[in-house]
């Protein structure tokens, strides 16, 4: 089996002093960078949206962010703006070696639809190209890091599980935003899914 180290959304805006920072989010990026050299493929994805994303409370006068809002897709929780195209913050953390990639994926750059996991946007019909890639070079054997944990590791994680990959997560290497349980839920789910906390 081929391995993948798939590197979630080590962005600055989700690192501290970030716009959606995730305690302890910067810490990770060194263990991340160890791992690297033990895998046949790196790749990252990068939280890219437009400034009028659907998901940004902004766009939602009156509605509060960390709030849930139905989309025409179903629940969405609305965040504060965060990695907007092109800046500062969409990009990668500093020391990220992000020379180690292979492949850097870009998801939730739809105005209307969020995307938390790597696979599918949260229409959950809608692929970002992510599984054609790896079944192409028969990467069959995927492991997940980075941020959040609760979130876009977790979803990438568990679609991955269900599109037949191995997955598995080194939740070390990860940090959860925690909002109302989250990081249990997305324990159990993962765990549900077939997918390998280690
Ligand atoms: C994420 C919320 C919104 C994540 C991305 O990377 O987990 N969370 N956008
Ligand atoms: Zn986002």
């Amino acid at each position: 089996m081929a391995k993948a180290l798939i590197v979630i959304d080590m962005q600055l805006d989700f690192c501290p002093g970030g716009r959606l920072a995730v305690a302890g989010g910067d810490e990770i990026v060194a263990p991340i960078n160890d791992l690297m050299a033990d895998y046949d493929a790196v790749v990252l994805t990068q939280d890219w949206h437009p400034h009028d994303h659907a998901s940004f409370a902004d766009n939602h006068p009156g509605i509060a962010a960390f709030s849930q809002v139905e989309m025409p897709y179903g629940p969405q929780v609305l965040w504060p703006a965060h990695c907007v195209i092109g800046s500062v913050g969409a990009g990668f953390h500093p020391t990220l070696a992000v020379d180690c990639a292979d492949l850097v994926i870009r998801k939730g750059f739809r105005p209307q639809i969020d995307s938390y996991s790597a696979f599918f946007e949260n229409d959950r019909r809608t692929p970002t190209g992510l599984a054609g890639y790896l079944r192409e070079r028969g990467l069959d054997d995927l492991t997940f890091v980075g941020l959040a944990h609760d979130f876009c590791v977790a979803w990438s994680a568990i679609d991955a599980a269900k599109l037949g990959f191995s997955a598995t997560v080194i939740e070390g290497a990860t940090r959860a935003i925690d909002l109302h349980g989250s990081r249990e839920a997305a324990r159990d789910g993962m765990r549900n899914a077939g997918v390998t906390l280690a």
